[in-house]
């Protein structure tokens, strides 16, 4: 046993470890496995520095790092062991690479000399994430770890995507001694440093861009994740120019909700005023977005197509545009705007405007019902009138996301995100645990459904564990709501298959340790989700909700209504109940 410090020899875990560290990473999620002991030795023994979180399943692990990502901006880091652990990350990595997301993935493989020998848990991980992964490498011994530890953060980083290291175990323990060197592997030639591009387009593509907005009259902004920290640019743009911002789900929080330049969002879950905008409008204005619907962007060719984004790749992904500019959205806009003419023509932005209005009016009629079953559109109301200013809000695929879309009004300081691209089911929990890890003394919320929350709930009892006060708003229709609608409206099939056995869910949340509460009146809601929200500690509130109802779409088409006809009319098992919330609800927003 060595004693003295000047014959301290570090292992390849420690030299991984310390290049995080290097590199700005204080928090790793994951979960021991003996396939990385050697990491998690080095990570005990650097605990004061970098801090490890235990998850309960690694695939939480990686929407934690996605969602880390995602409200820091910082690169978001999961470890998990070999084999089955590695394969667990997977999910969560795919949301990282669909929503351009740093994040860098540590697996564990088996003795270096035992690999691809039908060993136990014998995966070569490095092969698997080869599609998710920008870089995915193995470590070949204690003296590789460096070169390839910084490469992997630096990708992860600048190509905003997936880097992964899978690391062979006994290597993680092997110390390094300078004679196992390679001749040419000579030590401190990597830097630990992220140069940001300034993110700048040419001035001819910005003078191109401008002369198109000048010559536009209906101007619609399609602002996305891309856009976040662009707000006051977009609302000077969209001032200047009577346009109006529309905002796909992953830039709900570029400009609130109350702003009288947006329409909210677009698509199955958007407004209907963003659908008549972009069905009408002469130029469309992409600014960091990749809206994977085309089916809800104008016709190709029917408006004039502008796209700015930082990634040159995407210019021209879903819409032919005329003039791409690449670079960073706010500083881009700072440069466009003394180029812009003021546009005395208002009429577009006023319709929208007259089309807001009476589209919040029906949703806040929706959101004060006070019929029984409690309708969700009411928890999502109460939530956002409850909301702090700082909250960060993190939901998850299903009808569920229709309702955070339209029923919680974003607000200037809030942040809002979920599986944009990927739109995976159970990030929600996940995301919102990283989110109070990230940051302490901000209020971070869940707001998911029944089947969505059910697939990883463990991590309720990980929000316990690490007193993490998160509050969690289980949206409970016992049915997976979302693919319910789609079989019938989409398919004109009876719904199968998406009945969900009930969970006590307040009770497992006190079996967690947490608090739990159940909110099933509507004339109670309000009360009851301002008394979760000041309830310290992990809170979870099951909310009991109308399984009926259904997630319109902003206009109906005629083809989806007849295929719905043909559900009900097939055999839809509920189908009165069905038809009859349906038509309750048309007669609401008719009267
Ligand atoms: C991992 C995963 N599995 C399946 C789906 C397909 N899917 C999308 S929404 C949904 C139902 C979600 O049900 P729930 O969480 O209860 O929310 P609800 O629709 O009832 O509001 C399903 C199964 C998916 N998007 N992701
Ligand atoms: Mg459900």
């Amino acid at each position: 046993m060595r004693t003295k410090k000047e014959d301290y020899l570090p292992t390849g875990a420690d030299v991984l470890v310390d290049t995080l560290i290097e590199w700005g990473v204080d928090l790793i999620f994951g979960l021991p496995g003996d396939g990385i002991n050697g990491i998690m030795e080095s990570l005990r023994q650097r605990q004061k520095k970098i801090r490890f979180v235990q998850v309960r399943h690694e695939e939480a692990a990686a929407f934690m790092a996605c969602g880390y990502a995602k409200y820091t901006g910082k690169l978001g880091v999961c470890l998990a062991t070999s084999g089955p652990g590695g394969i667990h990350l997977l999910n969560g990595l795919y949301d990282a690479k669909l929503d351009g997301q740093p994040v860098l993935a540590i697996t564990g493989h088996h003795f270096h000399d035992l690999i691809d020998t039908s060993a136990q848990q014998d995966v070569d991980l490095d092969r698997v994430f080869m599609d998710v992964a920008l870089y995915t490498t193995r470590v070949m011994g204690p003296e590789h770890v460096a070169n390839v530890a910084h490469i992997a953060c630096r990708t992860a980083l600048s190509r905003r995507g997936v880097a992964h290291i899978n690391f062979p175990v006994d290597l993680q323990s092997k110390e390094c001694v300078k004679k196992a060197r390679s001749e040419r592997n000579i030590p401190g030639h990597n830097a630990d440093l992220f140069a940001r591009r300034a993110g700048l387009p040419d001035e001819e593509a910005l003078r191109h861009a401008a002369a198109i907005l000048n010559a536009g009259e209906k101007i619609v902004l399609l602002a996305g994740r891309g856009a976040l920290r662009a707000r006051e640019e977009l609302i000077e743009l969209a001032e200047k120019l009577g346009g109006v911002i529309v905002k796909p789900l992953l830039g709900k929080a570029c400009v609130p909700d109350d702003s009288p330049y947006t329409t909210g969002g677009i698509g199955l879950l958007g407004t209907r005023p963003s659908q008549e905008a972009i069905e009408d409008c002469d130029t469309l204005f992409m600014i960091g977005t990749s809206f994977p619907y085309i089916e809800f962007l104008p016709k190709p060719g029917r408006a004039k197509g502008i796209q700015l984004d930082i990634d040159s790749a995407r210019i021209g992904l879903r819409y032919p545009i005329e003039v791409g500019l690449v670079g960073d959205a706010q500083r881009t806009l700072q440069r466009l705007l003394p180029m812009v003419r003021r546009n005395k023509d208002r009429s577009f932005l006023e319709k929208a405007q007259r089309g807001m209005k009476e589209w919040w009016e029906l949703m806040d009629e929706q959101g004060t019902r006070r019929d029984k079953p409690m309708k969700p559109q009411v928890l999502a109301h109460e939530i956002g009138r409850y909301l702090s200013d700082d909250a960060i809000v993190s939901c998850d695929s299903g009808t569920v996301a229709t309702w955070f879309a339209r029923h919680i009004k974003a607000r200037n300081g809030q942040m809002y995100s979920l599986s944009g691209t990927l739109a995976t089911m159970a990030n929600g929990l996940p995301y919102t645990i990283a989110a109070q890890l990230a940051y302490p003394g901000r209020q971070c919320v869940a707001f998911v459904g029944d089947g969505a929350f059910s697939m990883l709930m463990a991590e309720f009892s990980t929000a316990v564990k690490y007193k993490l006060p998160i509050k969690v708003f289980v949206v409970k229709n016992n049915t997976l709501g979302m693919i319910k609608w789609e079989q019938m409206v989409f398919l004109g099939n009876p719904e199968f298959a998406c009945d969900l056995q009930p969970i006590d869910f307040a009770a497992y949340a006190r079996a967690c340790g947490g608090a739990g509460i159940v909110i099933d009146d509507p004339k109670l809601c309000g009360d009851a989700v301002a008394k979760a929200l000041s309830t310290p500690g992990p809170v979870l509130v099951e909310a009991i909700v109308d399984p009926f109802e259904p997630p319109m779409p902003p206009k109906i088409q005629a083809k989806q209504a007849v295929k719905f006809a043909k559900a009900l009319a097939r055999g839809e098992p509920k189908r009165m109940k069905i038809a009859t919330t349906i038509l309750e609800d048309k007669v609401r927003e008719l009267v």
